[in-house]
């Protein structure tokens, strides 16, 4: 039997990841696709609930130790997420460990420190980064009062999406599967559209092993 497709969608806040994963669960619903929709962030967790506390500012931590967390909640949920993969079924991740690394990345930690953490999970086999200029996206009704919802942090943030892009696109970094750009400025169908150019392909279910992040 095949596997299912490891699809992951980034992008800064307010492009329309969470809109737009939304929209490709009903679409791969009605093509008879089984899919798990999976949010990292998953503050449903004990480490997810620190997580959470974080962004809402009800506490303080160390940029390296909440970095850490972030990738210790991908962790606890590796093992399930590979179960379900290869039980058949799609799993769509809105965000992942690019985020890990964009975000902790543009607050100054080392990038490759930042890397580091997330190396040997579970590594998708598609990756779409929603773009969008930050002065966009903000257009979009503003950003919400979270901690990294601010417009020079998000300019930043794009930065280094666009450094992993390049870098994936040259395979300098050993494993990461496919990276996919859609210009996330666009009507939300017209996105929708794009996407699911690059997933159709995917619907049918992989029979490669499923790899691990930036390893050979
Ligand atoms: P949401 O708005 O999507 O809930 O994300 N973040 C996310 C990190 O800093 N590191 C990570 O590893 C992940 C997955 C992005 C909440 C914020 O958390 C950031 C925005
Ligand atoms: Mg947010």
């Amino acid at each position: 039997m095949l596997r299912g497709a490891f699809i992951v969608i980034e992008g800064l806040d307010r492009s329309g990841k969470s809109t737009q994963a939304a929209m490709l669960v009903s679409r791969l619903e009605g093509a008879n696709v089984p899919v798990k929709l999976q949010k990292f962030p998953d503050r449903t967790t004990p480490i997810g609930k620190m997580i959470d506390a974080y962004l809402r500012s009800e506490s303080d931590l160390d940029d390296h130790t909440i970095h850490l967390l972030f990738s210790a909640n991908r962790w606890e949920l590796a093992a399930q997420l590979e179960e379900t993969l290869k039980a058949g079924i799609t799993v769509l991740c809105d965000r992942y460990a690019f985020s890990g690394i964009a975000f902790s990345a543009s607050k100054g930690l080392p990038y490759e420190w930042c890397r580091a953490p997330d190396r040997s999970l579970p590594a998708p086999d598609l990756t779409i980064f929603l773009d969008i200029a930050p002065e966009k996206a903000m257009e979009r009704g503003g950003y919400g009062d979270e901690r990294y919802e601010k417009e020079e942090m998000q300019r930043k943030v794009r930065e280094l999406f666009r450094r992993m892009e390049e870098e994936i696109t040259k395979d300098t970094h050993g494993v990461v599967g496919a990276w996919t750009t859609i210009d996330a400025s666009q009507d939300k169908e017209a996105v929708a559209q794009d996407i699911w150019q690059v997933v159709e392909p995917l619907t049918d279910g992989c029979s490669n092993v499923i790899r691990r992040l930036w390893q050979q």
